[in-house]
Order: structure tokens, then C-alpha cells, then sequence
């Protein structure tokens, strides 16, 4: 029995666990615990800008180990996140100031800037990104204008700056690094280019790891807070998406993906980037996987929006707005009643969703949802529409064929989603794991010390054993009325005029 810790940080909540690859009946499984949870967001700090409080973040972490490590010794430490945001380093080597959240506005004024400095075209066909205003190109951008690098030794991605806080170590991790839309595709390294043209030092940031090599060990003081001895910290799939998709149970090449938490993240599995002008027109992404893939996938706003919702209804003292109560009675509503474009700019800042959902039902002259409940099923059935013009527009842009769709994440656990995704889509679901992504995490760490063998297709294999799936059989007779849905909200598409 070999034990791992993977830390896995999301932009509402973060965990420790401990997982060990075990022998069951001859052969390799992974069995899972979880030993720390703690509550994350961003903060608007004094000058009203948000951030991060890493440095609290970094305290649950090294007590998340410290309870890992009581259980028993472990070969390996790995940390995953959120991506594109950044820690910065002062010449002294330590942390200049709590890193600055993706969701907060700062590079509304570069965004232009940027694009003069390299045009959008241009830059899709370097670094493969879909355009979204807080990739780090933007915030980094932004970050030189106000003056914020002078004197600046290093920018770590957050994972990376976890890594860096436990070891001394500074990487930059591949699969995070392809997020931030400074990574050539072609040369899987920074592009010194891009970086020259918004006048970013390129020593800046560190060397691009793989996932799977060590970063380091921890260092003597983490040894003494945590209890532990010289435990690898082992790059993984430090995006987070980048490891749920790893530890997604795939049985072949053939399917599409919704990663379903604060984002849901809906795409294919690709060898190779697809830089047409048609895909970033379409608005697709090619951030880097494990063992070489490409995860072709569409950011969509995901429970972003229903967690908001709660957030303001909580705030209000609104009775019935827990998940399990919003769930049964949003099953109620009638379907695809209000629909709204999920991605939105208005709702990317936190605040008022269900507010902000009725400005744009008044706008789009449909019925305002009124109740938590109504809202809750004008959410779900918007993210629908999205999941279904995603996974359509995946396939065609990069002709990968598809015959199911895995759900992965806390959403898999959203039965009504599932089975919506399934008769909107036509595909069959296979919904879970919820915690792929400490799965994923896991299963490269484990593969790293040899504790694990394989190409991906054998570790998702190992991942597979003993674990509790739902499958959602597509309702034919549900495929228009998901057509003409998604029609509502986008227009028709050029294939059915
Ligand atoms: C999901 C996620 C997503 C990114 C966003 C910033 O947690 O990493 O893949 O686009 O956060």
C-alpha cells in the first residue's frame, strides 16, 4: 500500500485527501479519504479589489497535510486549483501581496491594449486559448500597467505558489501554464515572444514542468508544522480541470466531457490543438492535458450561478434554499420555461444572479422566474443549452467522434442535470466521479513513484475499479424541444435554416 496527498483548491471550497493505491483481489484500486475541507472565495480587500487570502489558504493546506500525514507516510504530495491566476514573488522571496481573483475587473482597460500589441488571430494560432477577459495575459497585462511587477522576481500560478511555499521550488506546471494564453502550442514552452509584446520580462516565469516530475521536497520547515518527512511534492495536472479530466473513467477515446462544479468545462479529448480561425471564432479552447492531450472544451458559467443565487437568498433569509430542497422543487417546474445565455458577461462578477436573471428573462421577453425554485430550473436548463451547443460544436470543430458524455464533479451528483444533459445532447451520461479531480491528481502522482503503470487509458482503468456510476439513458422524444430550446437562446443554427 502506497499513500498520496492530493490538495485540491476550488474557488468555493478546498480539500486534502489522502488516497492509497491498495491490492484488491490482485489488482491495483484507489481508495479515497477525505482529511481536510476548508471554505475559499474571493474577497474584496479595502481597496476594492478581489483577492485570495493564499496565506489562509496555505494554512489549511499544511494542517491538511499535517492530517494526511498522521494517518500513516506518504510517497508524494500533489496540488491542483483553479487557473490562470497568479501569486507574485518579491526579490526577498516572499509573497508580494494575496493574489488578485480572475473575477475581479482589472483587465477590462488592457483588454484592447493586448489585442494591439497582438492581434487575436494571430494570438489563437500561438497560444490556442478561447478569449476570456481574466486569462492571465490580460491580468499580467494589467499587473505592468499599474507598476505591480517592478521589482518582482517571479509570478506562480497558484498551484505553482503552493508548491513553491512547501518546497522553495520554483516551476511552472504545463497543463496550468497552457491557461494563461502566454504558452507557445507548438513548443509546449513560454512564448517569449508574446511576453516581449505586452512587455513582460520572460524570466518571469519558471521553467515548464510535465506533470509527473517531482517539483521537490518539503522543505525543513513544512517537515516540522506538518509532521512529515522528505515527501515529494509531485507535479500533476495542477488546473484542476486538467486532472478531472485525467481521472475521468473513460473506457475509450469516444466521449465528451462536462467537468461540473463552479465552472462546467465541455469538451473532447484531443492529440492534437485544432488553431482554426472557425474554432476561435466558436470560441474553444486547447489547454494542455496529461500525457500529451489537448482538453478542446468551452468554458461555461456553470453553478457559478446557482451558487451566487443561494449566496443572495441565503443573505435574504429565504426559507428552502438548500441544494436538496431547490432540487426537488426546481424537478417541478415546467421545463425550459425562462432561458438565458448562461455566458453572459453580466454574470461573471459575483452579486445578484437571480436579479440579474430577470433583467435579462425582461429583456428577452420571457417569463421572470419569481421563485429560488424557478430560478434554480432557469439555470439548470440554460446550462443545458449550453452543455448541447458545446458538445455539438466540440465535435464538429475537431471531428472527434462521440458516443457518450461523462459528467464529472459535484454536478454529477444533479440528477435532474444529467438526465437534461443527456436528452439534450442524445447521448448517454455516465455520471460521477464527483471528486475526479483529486482522482486525476492521484493517479499521476502514483504512476510518478511507480506505484501505478501505464498509459492514461490503464490509469483511468485502475481509477474505474469499485466506483458507484449513473448512467442517464437519452429520451428521444425530449431531442426537439432541447433543439428549439438552444434555438431560443442562440439562433438557429447555419445547419438547420
Ligand atoms: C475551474 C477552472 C476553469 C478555469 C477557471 C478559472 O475551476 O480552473 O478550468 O477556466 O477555473
Amino acid at each position: 500500500m502506497t499513500a498520496f496527498a492530493a490538495v485540491d483548491l476550488g474557488a468555493s471550497s478546498g480539500r486534502v485527501i489522502r488516497a492509497e493505491v491498495a491490492e484488491v483481489d490482485g489488482e491495483p484500486r484507489l481508495v479515497l479519504e477525505e482529511v481536510a475541507r476548508f471554505a475559499n472565495g474571493a474577497v474584496p480587500d479595502g481597496a476594492g479589489t478581489l483577492r485570495w487570502d493564499l496565506t489562509a489558504l496555505f494554512g489549511e493546506v499544511v494542517q491538511g497535510l499535517r492530517a494526511a500525514g498522521r494517518r500513516g507516510p506518504l510517497a508524494g504530495i500533489g496540488i491542483d486549483s483553479w487557473a490562470v491566476d497568479y501569486g507574485l514573488i518579491g526579490a526577498d522571496g516572499a509573497l508580494v501581496a494575496e493574489p488578485v481573483a480572475y473575477r475581479d475587473e482589472r483587465t477590462a482597460p488592457v483588454i484592447s491594449d493586448v489585442h494591439s500589441a497582438v492581434d487575436p488571430e494571430e494570438l489563437y494560432r500561438i497560444a490556442g486559448m478561447q478569449h476570456l477577459p481574466f486569462n492571465t495575459i490580460y491580468q499580467l497585462a494589467a499587473e505592468r500597467a499599474a507598476g505591480g511587477l517592478e521589482g518582482v522576481q517571479r509570478a506562480l500560478l497558484i498551484p505553482d505558489l503552493l508548491a513553491y511555499l512547501l518546497t522553495g521550488v520554483a516551476v511552472s506546471e504545463l497543463t496550468n501554464a497552457s491557461t494563461t494564453a502566454l504558452l507557445d502550442q507548438r513548443t509546449r514552452t513560454w512564448s517569449t515572444d508574446l511576453l516581449g509584446r505586452i512587455g513582460v520580462p520572460a524570466g518571469l516565469l519558471p521553467d515548464v514542468v510535465e506533470p509527473g516530475q517531482v517539483i521537490g521536497t518539503l522543505s525543513e520547515s513544512v517537515r516540522e508544522v506538518t509532521g512529515l518527512g522528505e515527501v515529494p511534492v509531485i507535479a500533476v495536472g495542477s488546473h484542476d480541470t486538467a486532472s478531472a479530466v485525467a481521472g475521468i473513467p473513460a473506457t475509450g477515446a469516444d466521449f465528451a466531457y462536462v467537468s461540473c462544479g463552479t465552472w462546467s468545462l465541455v469538451g473532447v479529448e484531443l492529440t492534437e490543438p485544432v488553431l482554426t480561425e472557425a474554432s476561435r471564432a466558436a470560441n474553444f479552447t486547447n489547454e494542455l492535458g496529461v500525457d500529451g492531450t489537448v482538453r478542446y472544451l468551452r468554458n461555461v458559467m456553470g453553478l457559478w450561478l446557482l451558487q451566487e443565487s443561494q449566496r443572495t437568498w441565503r443573505e435574504a433569509a429565504e426559507p428552502g434554499t438548500d441544494i436538496t430542497t431547490l432540487l426537488e422543487v426546481a424537478a417541478r417546474v415546467p421545463a425550459r420555461r425562462t432561458l438565458v445565455d448562461v455566458d453572459h458577461p453580466d454574470f461573471l462578477p459575483p452579486g445578484d444572479m437571480p436579479t440579474r436573471i430577470a433583467a435579462q428573462a425582461r429583456a428577452s421577453i420571457q417569463p421572470v422566474p419569481a421563485t429560488p425554485a424557478e430560478v434554480t430550473r432557469c439555470i439548470l436548463d440554460s446550462l443545458t443549452v449550453a452543455y448541447r451547443r458545446a458538445v455539438r460544436e466540440a465535435t464538429e470543430l475537431s471531428r472527434h467522434p462521440v458516443r457518450v458524455l461523462h459528467i464529472v464533479g459535484g454536478g454529477s451528483r444533479n440528477a435532474l442535470l444529467c438526465q437534461a444533459a443527456a436528452d439534450a445532447t442524445g447521448l448517454p451520461v455516465i455520471a460521477g466521479p464527483d471528486e475526479s479531480t483529486a482522482i486525476g491528481n492521484v493517479l499521476v502522482q502514483a504512476r510518478a513513484v511507480g506505484a501505478l503503470s501505464g498509459d492514461l487509458a490503464a490509469l483511468r482503468a485502475v481509477a474505474a475499479r469499485g466506483l458507484a456510476l449513473t448512467r442517464y439513458e437519452p429520451d428521444p422524444a425530449e431531442r426537439e424541444a432541447w433543439a428549439v430550446a438552444e434555438e431560443r437562446v442562440h439562433g438557429v443554427p447555419a445547419d438547420r435554416v
